[in-house]
């Protein structure tokens, strides 16, 4: 399987982004995984641009994107894209949208077409904590993962795609409040090859039932 495997620029005044610190660490291949690896501009129209010509450019069978999450105590893999832009801080290009159609007239959501649960699930064994999540958001990266999953729908049937979200790193965490939840670079790419590696099986989604009661 060829994998287009992206991850952001830095934001919001970080001088890093750990997703792509992750993504260039990962190997060019991994089990059935042929990566092509791609950073990705942190602007709602940047990003939709650099997707459709490294799509254009590659053919991947499938794309996961990856974005920095900060806040969040583990690595999420997303399961659900939304039609809406809102941004509370100016992306990259200093574009804020509120209350915006990613795609005027387009479907409402898209899920996930890798296998999220098995993701997840591969990654815990792996020893790193990691859960569904079912929101990602309203910024850049719903943005993103909304558009792989429209590209496919529209231009590359059979193209699958997926978003992962990981925690800051260790050293954004360093200079902030002391609760900041954070991960190693080094745990955050593990758990990325091992994603991709239960990703690149190709196979359905387990059918365990791993939901939320709130
Ligand atoms: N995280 C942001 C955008 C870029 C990134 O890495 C988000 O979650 O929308």
């Amino acid at each position: 399987m060829k994998l287009l495997t992206t991850g952001f620029a830095p934001f919001g005044g970080e001088r890093i982004n750990p997703a792509w610190e992750a993504v260039r660490r990962l190997p060019d291949r991994l089990g059935e995984a042929e990566l092509i690896k791609a950073e990705m501009p942190t602007s709602f129209a940047g990003c939709a641009a650099a997707l459709e010509e490294a799509c254009r450019l590659w053919r991947p069978d499938g794309v996961l994107c990856v974005g920095q999450a900060g806040g969040r105590a583990c690595v999420t893999v997303e399961r659900v894209a939304i039609n809406l832009a809102e941004a509370s801080i100016p992306d990259n290009d200093g574009a804020k949208p509120v209350d915006q159609p990613l795609v005027p007239g387009g479907p409402a959501a898209y899920f996930a077409t890798l296998p999220v649960k098995a993701m997840v699930r591969r990654v815990r064994e792996a020893g790193i904590p990691c859960q569904i999540s079912y929101t990602a958001g309203t910024y850049v990266c719903n943005c993103l993962m909304y558009r792989a999953l429209h590209l496919a729908a529209e231009v590359y049937p059979g193209m699958r795609a997926g978003f992962i979200h990981v925690p800051y790193a260790l050293r954004q965490a360093a200079d902030k409040p002391g609760s900041t939840p954070s991960m190693s670079l080094e745990a955050i790419t593990a758990a990325l090859a091992a994603a991709i590696e239960a990703a690149a099986l190709g196979q359905e989604d387990l059918g365990t039932g791993m939901g939320t009661t709130h």
